[in-house]
C-alpha cells in the first residue's frame, strides 16, 4: 500500500491533476473540476475517497464480470509471484501458469478453437489480429489478400491498428488514422439507420454493405471481416435477428475470415460463454481480454481455430509477440477466474435468472416519454435517450442530456455509461436481483430527473 493510502481527497486531486494524464480525457477541464478518487470495492460496489458509495452499473470497464473482492484470483496471483514473478513464452520456452490457462481457453471456447496467442490487452489483441490474418493469407501464398473490414462506430481499441480497426471518427483524427488497408461499412445500429424498414429488412441490408464492398474491392484482396458480436463502446447496438447469418454467409462465400472480437463480449457478458455462441456466429478468429480476468490483472488474447493455426503453421516464423505476452501472474489470476465462474456457474446462473431479469426490468423503461428505445441481451444494456418520441430524432448536441443523465446518476449512486444519446449498463454478472432492483431504481430516478430538468429548460442541448 502506498504512502498515499490516508491521505485526503484534495490532496490526491491535486497530485493527480500535477501528474497525471488520464485516457480520453480533456485534461484542462479535468482538472478544474477535480478527479473522482476510487479506494475500494467490493461486490457490485465501490467507495471513493470521501467514503460515498456507488453501485458499479459498468462492472469497471465492463470487465469486472465475477465482481469485485474475489480472494480466489488474488490468491492466485501471489502465490504465482512468490514462485515466478515473470518469465517470458519467446525462445523456447513457457512456464506453467500460460501452459494450464491455454488449455482451459480451449476448454470453454467453441471446439474448433485450440490455441491463443497471449497479449497485454483487447487492443494488443486486435494489433495481434491484424498482423495474424495477413500472415496467414500471406503463408497460403496470397499476400495481397490483406484488407480488413470493420464497422463505423465499433471499438477495437487504441493502439494504432486497434484505433484504425475501430470506427470512432474522432479518433481517426487525431494521430493520421487509420493506417492502410482497413476499410469500413454500416454499423446495424436499426434505430438510427433503419427505423423506417422492419428490423429484419434492416439486418440484411446492413450486412449486404459488407459484401457490397467485398465485390467493390474484390475477395482477393479482402483477408478479414471484423466485428464485435454486440457492439459495446459504441452504445450497446444489438444487431437485428438478421444480420449475423447473413455476415456469415458471406464471409464464407468470399472465403474471407471472420474475426469475432470478444473483448466485451466474452467470458460471459451475452449471457452464454462468448457472444459468438449467443448470436450463433462460426468466427474463425476471437480477440479476447477483459473478462479473461475478470480485470484482475492484464491480460488479453487471440483465440485461433484450427483452420488458422494450420495455416499459420505453413509461415514458418510469426514475427511478432509481447514482453509478456502469458504473464505469469495474469495467466494464474485468469485460471483462478476462469475456475471460479466454471466452479459457481456464474454464466449459466446469469442465463437461467438474473440476466432476464435484468432485461425485465430495463424494458420496463421504454414507456418513460424520454425513452425512445431499449437495447440489451445478457447483462448488456442501453436506454436511448431521444427528445421526440416515438420518432429517432437525436438531440441536436449529441450527449448533452445523456451526460447530465449520467451526472445524477453518479450523484444518487450509480455508475453509468453515456454514450451519445445513450445510457449504457454493463454490471458484473454476479448482480443479485435486489442490486438489479437498486439498479434500476437509481436508474429511473436519474432519468426522471434529467426529463425535469428538461422540462425546467435547465439543459442546452
Ligand atoms: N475491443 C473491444 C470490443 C473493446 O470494447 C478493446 C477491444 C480494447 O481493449 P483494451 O484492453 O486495450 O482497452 C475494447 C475496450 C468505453 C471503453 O468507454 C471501452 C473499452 C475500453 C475503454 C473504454 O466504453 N473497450
Amino acid at each position: 500500500m502506498g504512502s498515499l493510502h490516508n491521505a485526503s481527497t484534495e490532496q490526491l486531486q491535486e497530485l493527480d491533476a500535477l501528474h497525471h494524464l488520464h485516457p480520453f480525457t480533456d485534461t484542462r477541464a479535468l482538472n478544474k473540476k477535480g478527479v473522482r478518487v476510487i479506494k475500494r470495492a467490493d461486490g457490485v460496489y465501490l467507495w471513493d475517497s470521501n467514503d460515498r458509495k456507488f453501485l458499479d452499473g459498468m462492472a469497471g470497464l465492463w470487465c469486472v464480470n465475477v465482481g469485485y473482492g474475489r480472494k480466489e484470483i488474488m490468491d492466485a496471483a501471489y502465490q504465482q509471484m512468490q514462485q515466478l514473478p515473470y518469465y517470458n513464452s519467446f525462445f523456447q520456452t513457457s512456464h506453467p501458469p500460460a501452459i494450464e490457462l491455454s488449455a482451459r481457453i480451449a476448454e470453454v471456447t467453441p471446439a474448433k478453437f485450440n490455441r491463443v496467442f497471449f497479449c497485454g490487452s483487447g487492443s494488443e489483441a486486435n494489433d495481434t489480429v491484424v498482423r495474424m490474418v495477413r500472415h496467414y493469407w500471406a503463408a497460403l501464398g496470397k499476400p495481397d489478400k490483406k484488407v480488413i473490414i470493420s464497422r463505423e462506430n465499433a471499438y477495437h481499441g487504441s493502439t494504432m491498428a486497434g484505433a484504425s480497426l475501430g470506427g470512432m471518427k474522432p479518433m481517426h483524427a487525431q494521430g493520421g488514422l487509420p493506417i492502410a488497408d482497413i476499410e469500413h461499412i454500416m454499423q446495424p445500429h436499426w434505430f438510427l439507420h433503419g427505423i423506417d424498414q422492419s428490423p429484419e429488412a434492416f439486418g440484411k441490408q446492413a450486412a449486404m454493405a459488407l459484401e457490397q464492398r467485398i465485390q467493390q474491392l474484390g475477395a482477393d484482396k479482402v483477408a478479414a471481416f471484423i466485428a464485435e458480436p454486440v457492439q459495446g463502446a459504441g452504445g450497446v447496438i444489438v444487431p437485428p435477428s438478421t444480420y449475423w447469418p447473413e455476415i456469415q454467409r458471406i464471409c464464407k462465400a468470399h472465403d474471407i475470415l471472420l474475426v469475432a472480437d470478444e473483448v466485451i463480449c466474452g467470458f460471459g457478458r451475452t449471457a452464454r460463454w462468448f457472444g459468438s455462441e449467443t448470436y450463433d456466429i462460426d468466427a474463425d478468429l476471437m480477440a479476447i481480454a477483459k473478462g479473461l480476468s475478470s480485470g484482475y490483472l492484464p491480460i488479453g488474447g487471440v483465440v485461433v481455430s484450427d483452420r488458422v493455426a494450420e495455416g499459420l503453421e505453413q509461415g514458418g516464423d510469426f514475427n511478432h509477440g509481447y514482453t509478456y505476452s502469458g504473464h505469469p501472474a495474469c495467466a494464474a489470476a485468469a485460471l483462478a477466474n476462469i475456475e471460479l465462474m466454471q466452479r459457481e456457474r456464474i454464466v449459466e446462473n446469469a442465463a437461467e435468472k438474473t440476466a432476464p431479469y435484468f432485461q425485465q426490468k430495463l424494458s420496463e423503461l421504454s414507456d418513460h416519454p424520454l425513452v425512445g428505445q431499449i437495447r440489451g441481451v445478457g447483462m448488456l444494456g442501453a436506454i436511448q435517450l431521444c427528445p421526440e418520441k416515438p420518432s429517432n430524432k437525436p438531440f441536436a448536441k449529441s450527449g448533452a442530456v445523456a451526460t447530465v443523465c449520467r451526472d445524477h446518476a453518479m450523484h444518487n449512486g450509480l455508475v453509468m455509461r453515456a454514450v451519445d444519446d445513450a445510457m449504457i449498463l454493463s454490471p458484473p454478472l454476479v448482480i443479485s436481483e435486489s442490486e438489479i432492483d437498486e439498479l434500476f431504481a437509481i436508474a429511473t430516478e436519474s432519468i426522471d430527473q434529467t426529463y425535469k430538468d428538461l422540462e425546467d429548460g435547465k439543459i442546452e442541448f
